[in-house]
């Protein structure tokens, strides 16, 4: 499997912007582009409905060697075959969410500001989320963060760090010049109209030496 160290594209499936009869072929178009992790976000929808889709895109996910996380439900890791699971700062303790998950699950976790960022790492995530760093229809309560303290983030925490929230293929060289090296891009890959084409843009940014 690819390894989270290693891993700079992080795409998120989000079921807000994909219908779920779509979910599949969008899964397999991100894959096809390069995103080294994939996540389903399926905000409102019940573990039944999260279940199949979860599976089949485990099953896909684990063909092309790319880790697949659930956005909550670390409790479906098992019965699904994904990889991990993701939290958000409302939610349960890291701890706890790989207690349910298993002990081989990687647990990601949301952080919002320096302070939670450095606040988390003593729940020992497998990696935070850091954002967002701009205002994002995709999580629209959230204050956006900047960029001005992305590289303090990178000094005092010592995880892999992906930030998240209104990237873009436009804006990537200001993130990565902003001192990251790692990115989750939700609407920008799945608003694209090639989307596969959109992931290898961003990856060729994110691995320009
Ligand atoms: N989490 P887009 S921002 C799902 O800051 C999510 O924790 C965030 O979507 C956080 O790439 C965000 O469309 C939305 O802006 C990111």
């Amino acid at each position: 499997m690819g390894s989270l160290t290693t891993a700079r594209l992080y795409g998120i499936l989000d079921l807000g912007y994909v219908r779920e009869t779509e979910a599949l072929t969008m899964g397999r178009k991100m894959l096809a582009g390069g995103v080294q992790v994939l996540q389903l976000r399926a905000k409102g929808r019940t573990p039944h409905e999260i279940v199949p889709l979860a599976r089949e895109l485990a099953g896909i996910c684990r063909k092309h060697g790319v880790p697949f996380i659930l956005n909550d439900f670390p409790e479906l890791v098992p019965e699904t075959g994904a990889d991990g699971a993701h939290v958000g700062q409302d939610d349960i303790s890291v701890a706890e969410a790989r207690r349910l998950a298993g002990d081989t699950a990687i647990i990601g976790k949301s952080t919002h500001s320096l302070a939670q960022a450095i606040a988390a790492q003593s729940e020992s995530p497998d990696y935070i989320g850091f954002g967002p760093l701009f205002a994002t229809p995709t999580k629209p309560d959230y204050q956006p963060i900047g960029t001005t303290d992305i590289t303090t983030v990178h000094r005092v925490v010592s995880l892999p760090i992906f930030c998240i929230g209104g990237i873009k293929h436009e804006n990537l060289p200001a993130v990565l010049s902003a001192g990251t090296e790692r990115v989750v891009i939700v609407s920008g890959i799945l608003q694209a109209a090639d989307v596969s084409a959109y992931c290898r843009d961003c990856l060729a940014l994110l691995s320009a030496p």
